[in-house]
């Protein structure tokens, strides 16, 4: 069975949103981070970086929350949350899994510091360029996909709301708003944010 390692309100509610997504039974093990519990040797053996979330299946860990949602998706593939190797559509679902860590985190700590970098220069290019192409990959919608729904929602959808409802980062355009909106409407995401606010 797998295992989730978490903590309540930190980048582990993508972890238990794709898991709800899922469908499947998984054990839960909260992480006190401000009694250092990341730290231990224990855990640093799952996860050297001694960050949640991080996922266990058996003998296998995966840490990093993009990671964990990529293996959740090919791991229960009945639950039709990555398109099969062959599917054109997979061009996509991994760009946009790799578009959060590669440029939205990136985008976001560049705002958060104030720092300036060279488009040229910075992965992500600025922060308009990155936000302007997520606008436009979500305004058909109602998902990256299209009709269907994918892990990559995950990502993008957790970032959004991090980015505009948290945060308040990211200006809300109408079209992220909806999306956003749409996000919070899954029944899988409202079941994560119970677990988040239960705190088991
Ligand atoms: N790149 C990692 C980031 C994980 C991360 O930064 N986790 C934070 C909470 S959101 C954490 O565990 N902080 C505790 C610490 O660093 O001691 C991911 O996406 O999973």
């Amino acid at each position: 069975m797998m295992k989730l390692y978490w903590a309540p309100h930190t980048r582990s509610l993508r972890a238990l949103w794709v898991l709800e997504e899922a469908g499947v039974s998984y054990e839960r093990v909260r992480l006190d981070l401000s009694a250092g519990e990341q730290k231990s040797a224990e855990f640093r053996a799952i996860n050297p970086m001694a960050k949640v979330p991080a996922l266990t299946d058996g003998p296998l860990a995966v840490a990093e929350s993009g990671a964990i949602c990529a293996y959740v998706a090919e791991a229960v593939p009945q639950a039709g949350l990555a398109p099969p190797v062959g599917d054109p559509a997979r061009g996509r679902y991994l760009r946009w899994l790799f578009f959060s860590p590669g440029c939205i985190e990136q985008a976001f700590l560049a705002k958060f510091g104030n720092v300036q970098l060279r488009p040229e220069s910075a992965g992500f290019g600025d922060f308009d360029r990155v936000f302007d192409l997520v606008e436009a990959a979500v305004a058909t919608g109602p998902w990256l996909l299209g009709e269907k729904f994918s892990a990559a929602d995950v990502i993008i959808g957790s970032d959004l709301y991090f980015g505009i409802d948290i945060f308040r980062l990211v200006p809300s355009r109408p079209a992220l708003r909806a999306y956003v909106d749409r996000c919070l409407a899954r029944p899988a995401l409202h079941r994560a944010k119970a677990i988040e606010a239960a705190g088991v």
